[in-house]
């Protein structure tokens, strides 16, 4: 059975419960036996072998585990191996001519490299590394955008067992200063430049400046992408040069141990600093690739695209290593989903027949919003299932997502994990759960979760609170396997756990919706309403393409609630505004109608799409509206702050 095979699908219905997969889907699915979950149970921890025996190990490991009960935690234990083997050599023998990566790049610019082609680039550059004193104790930082010599960077430091450092290509000088000089790295590989919605970036630009910050000496080499004959001074290398100069050489993988590191990547932390994330080279690649596998149902045949950047976890995990690791086609876009007009996806996804498309919710609002016109005029039949990753994806914009992208048909899987989990902990998986729109699922077999609510008591179903993940997990970061962070134990219990802080409620069969960090919470005269309850309440209302909701200080309900929203072409401001007051009137109760609605063309999102509340709340509350560095669109808050009236 194909897709298009089933009798019986209809047209999609928001409000429904649950969704079956559909027949065609689960015949195909690498994960279909519901019995996976209770099997993963009743072995844990040794269930999670099936993850480890996915990788080739240079040396075996000897038990699964070990330090049950807590800290230190070491997953499979004794064991060695090389990611980049893992991704590239083995394949060889079955796929060296076959597409790994895919790549397009700024109008109509692409390239294709086989396993072979891959494979021959990472070994050329590995060997250019090496010849340049790079060993084990080094960090590299990698400061390119979405080329495909970022994976060849990553899998090179990999083989030579060597941590990377990716940071995001269009963050600045000073964050790129600040991360090198926390991970005390003396190697820094970017480029001249590149194009970004048909302009020039200057990276090296930022690069140079951030070099000059850095205390200790900083060892350049540069991507030429401008073709401007960039001056290079005293301690830089050009790319291209190095990799003709080490054309043909091999460089043998070198293994490591299952919990050394394979990179470090920073986050947002709760103190304003950037927070260091290590991953393992052994539980981490288990972990991604094993949900790569079930979650996002990849095959080697698969072209396969996630269109996060690679800057950020998701690009780690599921456009590098899961999909490589699994031996399938990975497709690389350098470029945004809007430019040079508003169907430059699905032109992608057509052009390249993608099987499994990978994305945020936030790109799937910008789509509604841009009308499905856009995805309508391409073929996008070779689609096999639909995923979402990053924040609350609500039950409108996932019947959107299925309908429009899906043709009513794929499977959407919606995704939880965080930077610090590595891989996925929560979703359906696709060939065997029902899903339900608004609800990401049940956390994945071999992952313990529950909900602890306000008195930090576990709830055991039909409720609401804070997420707490009770057991470990192969893809844990150094700090929870080492026990030197986050985990925190409680005085009342024994056990270990981990703390995502976000919140969210569960329904009566285990799914868990996620509402939001926990300090998302608005307390309206002593009445605690979540953003993502109110958001979704809001961006449901016919002709709303996205909303943002968040409290604002008030002198009678200590807080009140502002919401901004965007509106669909063609919809009367006032018409709408009296349908958003109905709607949460209706949903939720007069207590949580808005002080004020503020419609806006666009909401303040970081690079990696997410919503930025704290701007909107500063906004709302007058106030000075401090760093908007991590904004990729700040224009937008003038007009937000002149359009939001206060008294
Ligand atoms: C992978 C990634 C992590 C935070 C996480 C949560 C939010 C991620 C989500 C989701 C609702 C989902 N988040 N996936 N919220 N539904 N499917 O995004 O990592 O950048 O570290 O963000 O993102 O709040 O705690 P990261």
């Amino acid at each position: 059975m194909t897709r298009g095979d089933e009798s019986d699908r209809g047209q999609s219905q928001t409000g429904r419960e649950t969704v079956e997969p559909p027949d065609w889907f689960v015949e195909q699915a690498n994960v279909t036996d519901p019995a996976v979950y209770d099997r993963f149970e009743q072995e844990w921890p040794d269930c999670w072998r099936e993850a480890a025996e996915l990788l080739d190990w240079a040396e075996p490991f000897e038990t699964v585990l070990r330090g049950t009960d807590g800290p230190p935690f070491e997953w499979f234990s004794g064991g060695r191996l090389n990611a980049a083997y893992n991704c590239l050599d083995r394949h060889l023998p079955e796929r060296k001519n076959q597409l790994a990566l895919v790549w397009e790049g700024h109008l109509g610019e692409s390239r294709t490299y086989t396993y072979l082609e891959l494979y021959r680039e990472v070994n050329a550059f590995a060997a250019a590394l090496r010849d340049r004193g790079v060993g084990t104790d080094d960090v590299v930082t990698l400061y390119l955008p979405m080329v495909p010599e970022l994976p060849v960077a990553m899998l090179a430091c990999a083989r030579l067992g060597v941590p990377h450092n990716v940071v995001f290509a269009g963050f600045s000088a000073d964050a790129l200063a600040t991360r090198m000089e926390r991970a005390e790295s003396e190697y820094l590989i970017t480029c001249d430049g590149y194009y970004r919605r048909g302009s020039a970036v200057a990276q090296k630009n930022k690069a140079d400046n951030a070099r000059i910050a850095v205390d200790h000496d900083v060892s350049v080499v540069v991507l030429d992408r401008l073709g401007r004959d960039v001056h290079l001074g005293d301690d830089y290398d050009d790319y291209h040069d190095l990799l003709a100069a080490h054309e043909g050489a091999e460089v043998e993988p070198v293994s490591r141990a299952a919990d050394d590191p394979l990179f470090r990547i920073y986050t947002s932390g709760t103190t304003g600093q950037p927070k260091a994330v290590t991953h393992t080279t052994g539980g981490y690649l288990a972990h991604v690739a094993w949900t790569a596998q079930s979650v996002l149902d990849i095959k080697p045949e698969d072209t396969y695209w996630c269109s996060a950047d690679i800057g950020w976890i998701t690009g780690h995990s599921y456009i590098v290593y899961g999909p490589l690791a699994l031996g399938t086609t990975t497709v690389l876009y350098n470029g945004t989903a809007d430019h040079p007009n508003k169907d430059q996806l699905w032109k992608l996804i057509e052009k390249y027949a993608v099987d499994v498309f990978y994305t945020a919710p936030t790109a799937v609002r910008a789509f509604m919003k841009w009308g499905e016109e856009y995805p309508a005029k391409h073929d996008l039949s070779s689609l096999r299932l639909l995923g979402t990753v990053g924040e609350p994806m609500d039950a409108s914009a996932w019947e959107w997502y299925r309908e429009h992208i899906g043709g009513g048909e794929c499977p959407v899987v919606d995704t939880w994990w965080q930077t610090e989990t590595g891989a996925v902990l929560v979703s359906t998986l696709p060939g065997v759960d029902e899903m339900k729109p608004g609800a990401a699922g049940t956390p994945l077999p071999g992952i313990e979760a529950s909900v602890v609510d306000l008195s930090g008591v576990v709830a055991e179903s039909d409720t609401a609170g804070e997420l707490v993940v009770t057991r470990p997990w192969p893809g844990m970061p150094r700090a929870l396997l080492d026990g030197t962070g986050w985990g925190s134990v409680p005085d009342n219990a024994k056990e270990w756990r981990y703390y995502p802080e976000d919140s969210v409620s569960v329904d009566d069969n285990g799914y868990i919706t996620f509402l939001g960090r926990i300090d998302d919470a608005i307390n309206v005269a002593g009445r605690r309403f979540s953003t993502k309850e109110l958001e979704s309440t809001v961006a449901g209302v016919t002709g709303v393409a996205e909303a943002a909701v968040v409290g604002a200080d008030d002198e009678t309900t200590g807080t009140a609630v502002y919401a901004f929203a965007s509106p669909e072409d063609g919809y009367a401001e006032s018409e709408l505004r009296a349908a958003i007051e109905d709607a949460i009137v209706n949903a939720i109760g007069g207590i949580a109608r808005p002080k004020e609605i503020v419609f806006t063309p666009d909401l303040p999102k970081t690079r990696s799409g997410k919503v930025m509340r704290r701007l909107l709340t500063a906004v709302a509350n007058d106030d000075e509206l401090g760093d908007t560095s991590a904004l990729r669109n700040p224009e937008i808050l003038g007009e937000i702050q002149s359009t939001t009236r206060r008294e």
